[in-house]
């Protein structure tokens, strides 16, 4: 017997009958078929009506997500307000299935569902090691799986230059590829030797705009990242003339912050445009993230011709040259119709205009200068990628636990305190709307295969979702706990190479 998956009129409702087909199909061994008609086994339909949203995560582009789930004798209603609720349900209903075969069972229910924070992101650093498209698609399937709706695609930095811009091919003979790569930990550079493996690779636009319809389908996002002024490296191997010093660093192959930025001739800045452009192609999103993170002053302080551009430009300090790059990105994306997200740098030392977004990282280093306070107050708006709940590419373990770890960055981030995590309660009440969201992020320089992000994406991704998902009114960490462990035979059967538990002691 086939299953017919009914879905009511509209392209994107039918694709995601599609897709929830798919799903069954694979992972269920079920045949299905789809159709427009009324009164499928499933049905999938647009009836519930919309929720008012914060105004800043409807300018982002942002949807009501909630659904609705109605399971009775005779059919699986999914019922939501927008397509971006009919793919959290199809997620749920996925799980639901998960590990049924032959015949399906769902018990009857009625679920009524809804996220506490509109922005749930996952980021995923590609340069320090490259992942292919498959490996993409995977982790935004898994990313989605867990009702995350954005992905953070953080496509250059030192070690390598992942994105094509036409006009420029450079950067994908030179910028894509390092000779080698540091073996071991970084802070014990000056003896590490390299591996003399050549690293890299890079997308085609095609495979770029396959990646966003991959996502779309899933309802997420897809912010893309190019990193200015500083994190450059490659870039400035493939084209000296947009560094300060004429030389050709090489494609980094150690971790750590590069001194090389960018400088402020005029060709850096057809560059830049031909890459907002390129990105406004390729990513419908509203955001474009243009980096702005640990851009060293001290090329610019050594430069004469910076040093004569500032006094041209009415720029005082050497941080006005990098609050330069921000206003010149922010003109930039406005004129393609977008808006600009950046590190937490971009609102260190200048103010960025009211439209552009902060990304918040150094939560516990910079922030007693409040910078996330700062942007909440100027009405920026305000994306939680903290550096002490966030950073996935830290050890899963704390103390002497850590021997017993794949080398990571440091440490150390338990899963326990990822679920603990309470994003909004530092902010007055009047402040939480300009909160958008938060992320985690996943910096690669110690993640090389599949296999090892798998490991340091989950379980603590699983806990992060629980968080955005259902706030504050969350139940308590073992009564999670407990049911995680259900759900780890969910990613098991999707192959999922999770961090395993550890014994309780
Ligand atoms: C800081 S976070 C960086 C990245 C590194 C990361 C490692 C940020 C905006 N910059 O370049 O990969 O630390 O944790």
């Amino acid at each position: 017997m086939r299953l017919r998956i009914s879905s009511a009129p509209g392209d994107k409702l039918a694709a995601q009958a599609a897709l929830l087909a798919g799903y069954l199909s694979e992972e269920n061994h079920f045949a299905t078929e789809t159709t427009l008609a009324d009164g499928g086994d499933i049905h999938l339909a647009l009836t519930l009506p919309p929720r008012p949203l914060a105004a800043k995560l409807k300018a982002a582009g942002f949807a009501d997500e909630a659904y609705r789930l109605t399971v009775t004798p005779e059919q699986i209603l999914l019922e939501a307000a927008s397509p971006d609720g009919v793919a959290r349900g199809i997620q749920s209903l996925r799980q639901l299935l998960s590990g049924q075969r032959a015949r399906l069972f769902v018990a009857g229910m009625v679920v009524d569902d809804a996220p506490a924070l509109g922005w749930r992101g996952l980021h995923l650093d590609v340069s320090r090691h490259f992942r292919d498209v498959a490996d993409v698609k995977r982790f935004i399937d898994l990313a989605a799986y867990h009702k995350f709706n954005l992905f953070h695609w953080h496509l250059t930095d030192d070690q390598g230059w992942r994105l094509p811009v036409e006009g420029y091919p450079r950067l994908m003979e030179v910028a894509a590829w390092r000779d080698a790569t540091m073996i071991g930990h970084n802070s014990t550079s000056s003896k590490n030797p390299t591996d003399g493996i050549p690293h890299g690779g890079a997308y085609t636009a095609d495979e770029i705009r396959e990646v966003v319809a991959y996502a779309a389908m899933r309802g997420v996002h897809i912010l893309p990242e190019v990193d200015v002024p500083g994190h450059v490296q490659a870039l400035v191997t493939a084209y000296p003339e947009f560094g300060n010093t004429g030389g050709r660093p090489g494609v980094r192959e150690g971790w750590g912050i590069s001194d090389n930025t960018l400088n402020l001739e005029p060709a850096t800045f057809v560059f830049l445009e031909k890459v907002v452009a390129t990105l406004a192609d390729l990513f419908p999103f509203h955001y474009l993230h243009f980096g702005g993170d640990e851009a060293k002053v001290g090329e610019w302080a050594a430069s004469p011709r910076i040093q004569e551009q500032k006094r041209e430009l009415g720029l005082a300090s050497d941080h006005d040259v990098q609050d330069y790059f921000t206003a010149r990105l922010h003109e930039l994306t406005r004129a393609r119709g977008r808006a600009m997200i950046g590190w937490d740098e971009i609102i260190e030392h200048g103010q960025p205009p009211v439209d552009t977004a902060v990304m918040l990282w150094r939560d516990s280093t910079i922030n007693q200068h409040h910078l996330d306070v700062k942007a909440l107050r100027a009405g920026n708006p305000l994306v939680l990628a903290n550096h002490s709940q966030t950073y996935f590419d830290a050890y899963q373990e704390t103390g002497a636990g850590i021997d017993f770890e794949p080398l990571a960055i440091g440490g150390g981030l338990p899963v326990e305190k990822v679920y603990g995590w309470r994003p909004l309660t530092d902010y007055p009440a009047e402040l939480r709307e300009g909160v958008l969201g938060a992320q985690a992020q996943l910096w690669a320089e110690y993640i090389p295969t599949r296999r090892h992000l798998d490991y340091m994406t989950y379980p603590r991704a699983c806990a992060l979702a629980q968080v955005l998902w259902t706030g504050d009114a969350r139940e308590a960490w073992d009564a999670f706990d407990e049911r995680l462990g259900g759900h780890l035979t969910r990613l098991d059967r999707l192959g999922v190479a999770y961090r395993p538990r550890q014994p309780k002691t």
